[in-house]
């Protein structure tokens, strides 16, 4: 579909365990929401080994994937699907460098992290990563396709 010309795409974004224990989940919502961009799923979720595995794949040989492992593993994690042109580079735009230090501030990591290991909130690095993830995490019938009641203001 396409909005002014430019595609719509999807992205998964997560808030991780510790944005959950740190009582972050409102905080991080509301930067997506008041950017403008639409949610199209959302849940709280413990997700199990084998699908933190999944996701991860790509970084498999990388020595600190135990470690990553556990962590996204270590306590409930709130997965989401948001829809909107250019979403994919912008939600990276909003959630800032992966080393929290290097963020800039106005982030989600700059502002609210200090640790790579810690860094409260993952988002897709693609448009095809988006839908992949989204089909990983969301069943069918947990996404919802809606359309705002207003005039769209902003798309
Ligand atoms: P994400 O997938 O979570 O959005 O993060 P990203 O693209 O910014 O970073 P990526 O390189 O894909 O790494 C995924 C997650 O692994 C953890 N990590 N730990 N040296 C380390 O200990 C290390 N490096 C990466 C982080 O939680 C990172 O977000």
């Amino acid at each position: 579909r396409l909005v002014a010309s430019m595609e719509v795409e999807e992205t998964y974004i997560m808030i991780k365990p510790d944005g959950v224990q740190r009582g972050l989940v409102g905080e991080i919502i509301s930067r997506f929401e008041k950017k403008g961009f639409k949610l199209t799923g959302l849940k709280l979720f413990q997700c199990p080994t084998e699908l933190a595995q999944e996701h991860y794949k790509d970084l498999q040989s990388k020595p600190f994937f135990p470690k990553l492992i556990n962590y996204i593993t270590s306590g409930p994690v709130v997965c989401m699907a948001w829809e909107g042109v250019g979403v994919v580079a912008s939600a990276r735009k909003l959630i800032g460098a992966t080393n929290p230090l290097n963020a800039e501030p106005g982030t989600i990591r700059g502002d609210l992290a200090v640790q790579t290991g810690r860094n409260v909130v993952h988002g897709s690095d693609s448009p095809e990563n988006g839908k992949r993830e989204i089909a990983l995490w969301f069943k069918e019938g947990e996404l919802c396709d809606w359309t705002p009641v207003q005039e769209p203001w902003v798309k």
